[in-house]
């Protein structure tokens, strides 16, 4: 990758992979798009920005003509939840999206990637160290764009050569931006009402298992995958990531090593709980570690201890 331009730069993943790879390329080799502009923004200030709807897809191809893009990391799109509340709105920013910003990687011979998800798994998927390849059967609207995404990327390959890859991230923790919309959200939430206000009432039931990952190493996944020797990927679309699996009652014992008092509470949201249920428990990256290495350095444990560091200095909480 020289010069990269990424769709949807002002969510969870891209407020923090916008300036990482701006350390790593360049300030001026990083493109960040974005269908809103928003006041303080390092993601707006520390390099060429670009308001983009990725369904206006004439206005992608001139952004990707203007700054001579190589690569395409196509970030927009809707999350499980909002998803299953708005049904046609996912299929046509989920799909519409990235149909268009794959034939822009077509027409101007540009690397490309899009993040897919645990969400791509459904009920009839085995639940426990889920395999690379197995059934698909996704029970939600986000699933099934997720799924079909993952195919028209594999299609995109074969048929016209774009070099696609991607991975199927589990839910993503950071302390800089906040998840918008997903299932997986509690285990971000927690640590913010942890710190406020000393407890927390989860909308996942306990004993409810899911893949998670702190974004450091979500960051770095996208990054050497996207540097990978193409001749060792096999599954290119889309790889099993995972850093750790638990319930909210494990997450909630490791904060209480920081916070003595902390008290966890349920009262289950039955949408969110319905798309958990139909997930993995836990998933096998076996094939991202044999092609293409992939590594990750924070467990429950590490994440939680740098959470609340950095959530305490955000907050300002002493
Ligand atoms: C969500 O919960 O929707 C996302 C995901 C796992 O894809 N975090």
């Amino acid at each position: 990758m020289k010069k990269i331009l990424l769709t949807g730069c002002l969510g969870q993943i891209g407020s923090e992979l916008v300036p990482h790879l701006r350390n790593i390329y360049g300030n001026d080799n990083v493109i960040a798009t974005d269908i809103r502009r928003i006041e303080n923004s390092s993601v707006i200030e520390g390099g060429p920005f670009e308001v983009l709807d990725v369904l206006d897809g004439k206005s992608m191809a001139e952004i990707v003509k203007k700054h001579n893009c190589d690569s395409i990391i196509h970030l927009a799109a809707l999350l499980s939840a909002v998803a299953e509340a708005k049904p046609a709105l996912a299929w046509e920013i989920n799909m519409g999206g990235l149909f268009n910003a794959l034939e822009v990687a077509r027409e101007n011979k540009c690397a490309f990637f899009t993040p897919s998800s645990i969400g791509a798994f459904g009920p009839s998927t085995p639940k426990i160290k889920t395999p690379q390849d197995t059934i698909q059967r996704p029970a939600t609207m986000y699933g099934v764009t997720k799924v079909s995404g993952e195919l028209l990327c594999d299609y995109y390959y074969k048929k016209f050569g774009v070099d696609t890859r991607g991975v199927r991230f589990p839910g993503l923790i950071s302390y800089v931006a906040e998840p918008g919309g997903g299932t997986t959200d509690y285990a971000v939430d927690i640590y913010y009402k942890a710190l406020q206000e000393g407890k927390y009432n989860c909308y996942i039931k306990e004993g409810t298992y899911m893949d998670m990952m702190y974004m450091e190493d979500a960051l770095n996944a996208i990054v050497n995958l996207m540097e990978a020797d193409p001749s060792k990927l096999i599954h290119r679309n889309s790889f099993n990531i995972t850093a750790m699996s638990f319930e909210p009652s494990q997450i909630a014992a490791e904060i209480k090593k920081h916070i003595k008092n902390f008290e966890i509470t349920y009262d289950v949201d039955p949408i969110r709980q319905g798309i958990a249920d139909s997930w993995p428990d836990s998933i096998d990256d076996t094939c991202a570690k044999e092609e293409w290495g992939f590594k990750t350095k924070y467990d429950l444990s590490s994440m939680t201890e740098d959470m609340l560091l950095k959530l305490k200095t955000k907050l300002n909480i002493r």
